[in-house]
C-alpha cells in the first residue's frame, strides 16, 4: 500500500471514531449509513475536490452534495478534519441548541452545499448546478453521493434523463451500494438490478468499484470525465456499518444508536479506545 493510502486509512479511522462518538452522545440513528461512506468522502475531500476551507463559497469550487443526508455525521466529521469548522463543534451533533443537525444542513454548517435528508432530491439539484456551470463556462464539477434505497425515487431517474439530455459531463454521481435500506435488503424492498444497465440505458457512463478500496476510488475519480458530453456514475459496492465487526451488514444499525459500552467496543476495534475519554 502506498503512503498516500496509508494516510487516508489513518484519516478514515479518525472519522469513524468521531462518527461513533457523535451518534453515541446524541443517541441518534444512521451510524451504519455513515460508516458506509467514509472512504468515498475521505478520498473526495482529501484528494479530489477543488475546495478551500478558508473560503467555502469560492466561485470555482467543486460542489459536493450528500444526497443521502441521513449519513451526515460522516460528512460533518470530514468537514471538521478538513478545517471547515473546529472539531469541538462535532460534540454538539444532534444535541439541543447545537448547530449540527441529524440531516445535512447548509448555511449553518460551513462546507455543506445543499440541505438534504428527504431522499431523492440531491441528483436533481446537482444536475441543475452542473447545468448552470456549463452555461457559465465554469470549470467546477458537481459530485452527488446517493444511497441505493434512494434510487427507488422517481425524481432520481428524472434527473438522470435531464443530465444525459444536457450532456452534463461535469456531473458525477456515486451510489453507495450497500444493499441495505431502512427496513430490509434492497433486493427485497425494491430490486434495483440490473443497475449498471439501467444507468447505461439512461445515457450515463458507468464505472464500478469497491467503495472501501482507496486505490480503486482514487483511480476512478482521476478518470473524470469518463467521456466527453456524458454524465458519469460510479457504482460503489460498500458495506453498511463498515469497519466495526458487529455493525457490518446489520440492518439494526440503521436506526439503533450505540450504548457507551458498544461505542467503547467499537473504538477498541479501531484501536482508538482511550479509557475515560468520552
Ligand atoms: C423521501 C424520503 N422517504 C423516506 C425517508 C426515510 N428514510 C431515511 S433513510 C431511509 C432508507 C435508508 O436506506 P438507503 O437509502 O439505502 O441508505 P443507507 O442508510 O443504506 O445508506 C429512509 C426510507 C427519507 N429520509 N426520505
Amino acid at each position: 500500500m502506498s503512503n498516500v493510502n496509508d494516510s487516508l486509512v489513518e484519516i478514515s479511522k479518525n472519522i469513524r471514531k468521531n462518527i461513533l462518538k457523535m451518534v453515541t452522545v446524541s443517541k441518534s440513528s444512521h451510524v451504519g449509513s455513515a460508516l458506509s461512506i467514509v472512504e468515498i468522502l475521505v478520498t473526495l475531500y482529501f484528494k479530489i475536490l477543488n475546495i478551500d476551507p478558508s473560503n467555502p463559497k469560492k466561485e470555482d469550487r467543486d460542489r459536493f452534495i450528500l444526497s443521502k443526508g441521513h449519513g451526515c455525521s460522516a460528512l460533518y466529521a470530514v468537514l471538521a478534519l478538513k478545517n471547515f469548522f473546529p472539531e469541538e463543534i462535532l460534540e454538539s451533533y444532534g444535541t439541543n441548541g447545537g448547530t449540527l443537525l441529524g440531516h445535512a444542513t447548509k448555511e449553518i454548517v460551513p462546507g455543506v452545499e445543499v440541505s438534504t435528508g428527504s431522499l431523492g432530491h440531491g441528483l436533481s439539484i446537482g444536475a441543475g448546478i452542473a447545468f448552470a456551470g456549463k452555461h457559465d463556462h465554469s470549470k467546477y464539477r458537481v459530485f452527488v453521493l446517493l444511497s441505493d434505497g434512494e434510487c427507488d425515487e422517481g425524481s432520481v431517474w428524472e434527473a438522470a434523463m435531464f443530465a444525459a439530455h444536457h450532456k452534463l459531463d461535469n456531473l458525477i454521481a456515486i451510489i453507495d451500494y450497500n444493499k441495505l435500506q431502512a427496513f430490509g435488503r434492497t433486493e427485497e424492498v425494491n430490486n434495483l438490478e440490473p443497475l449498471i444497465d439501467k444507468w447505461k440505458s439512461f445515457g450515463w457512463m458507468v464505472q464500478e468499484i469497491d467503495g472501501h478500496n482507496f486505490s480503486q476510488i482514487i483511480k476512478v475519480f482521476e478518470k473524470i470525465p469518463f467521456k466527453e458530453n456524458k454524465p458519469g456514475i460510479i457504482i460503489a459496492h460498500t458495506v453498511k456499518g463498515k469497519g466495526i465487526s458487529f455493525m457490518e451488514n446489520q440492518l439494526v444499525w440503521h436506526y439503533k444508536s450505540p450504548s457507551k459500552e458498544e461505542m467503547d467496543l467499537a473504538l477498541k476495534e479501531l484501536s482508538l479506545y482511550e479509557d475515560g475519554v468520552y
